[in-house]
């Protein structure tokens, strides 16, 4: 039985993916690496300082700065983003975010936040969606991030449901992965996604009717 729908927030409830891409661009530039919007989907889910080493190797720089230094340039990028955030509203959550959210909260099925952003408690305020999750899994707890699917099984854990109850929702390869590996059925938003069990091309197309459909169809071959 379907139990739970978990959600990934950068990309998926929002479009800060994008937010992010500019200040790491902005950052990487002032150490001379350049990156593009092709590099940074290998960002995606990625926590911060694991975005900054891939940036720094991708430049040729991973030897250039020490620790002290690495801080500050991911402090420097969380400015940068947190800045951009100001212009997020309640206008902000992507087509059919906020009807997907009160369809499946209408069918008392739970909804869980699986997003390694520590910006994550502060973008959901923004958004005025915090009252739609039913548990928000705490990014500053989990040491892995995706693919690893700590905080995948963080959010089923918070939400009361085994892992094979649930849906997880991602638009990042790492995130898919992380969805697989911990056991639930996932569906993917965006192109290059096809190891999720659904693809789909934008939020437009995430309705209850489809993520009940995919359930369904996913149970019968199951039980084949
Ligand atoms: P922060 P998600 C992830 O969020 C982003 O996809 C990734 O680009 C970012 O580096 C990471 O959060 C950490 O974010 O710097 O705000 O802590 O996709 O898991 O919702
Ligand atoms: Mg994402």
């Amino acid at each position: 039985m379907l139990k739970a729908i978990i959600f990934d927030l950068d990309g998926v409830i929002t479009d800060t993916a994008h937010l992010h891409f500019l200040a790491w661009r902005a950052v990487a530039q002032e150490v001379g690496i350049t990156i593009d919007e092709s590099f940074n989907e290998e960002l995606k889910g990625i926590s911060r300082m694991d975005s900054l080493l891939r940036i720094l190797r991708h430049g040729g720089k991973e030897q250039t700065f020490d620790h002290q230094q690495r801080l500050a340039l991911a402090s420097k990028k969380n400015d940068l983003y947190v800045q951009s955030l100001a212009s997020l509203t309640h206008e902000s959550l992507l087509p059919g975010i906020r009807e997907v959210l009160e369809d499946i909260r209408a069918a008392d099925v739970r909804i869980g936040l699986a997003s390694v952003s520590l910006n994550a408690p502060g973008i959901l305020h923004a958004l005025g969606i915090e009252q739609a999750f039913d548990f928000c899994a705490d990014a500053s707890r989990i040491t892995c991030s995706k693919p690893h699917p700590e905080i995948f099984l963080a959010a089923c854990a918070g939400l009361k449901v085994h892992p094979k109850e649930a849906i997880g929702i991602e638009d990042a390869a790492a995130g898919v992965e992380a969805i697989n590996a911990a056991g639930m059925l996932s569906v993917g938003i965006g192109p290059g996604l096809d190891r999720a069990g659904l693809q789909l091309h934008s939020t437009r197309e995430l309705t209850w009717k489809c993520l009940t459909d995919f359930w369904a169809s996913r149970t019968v071959l199951i039980r084949n």
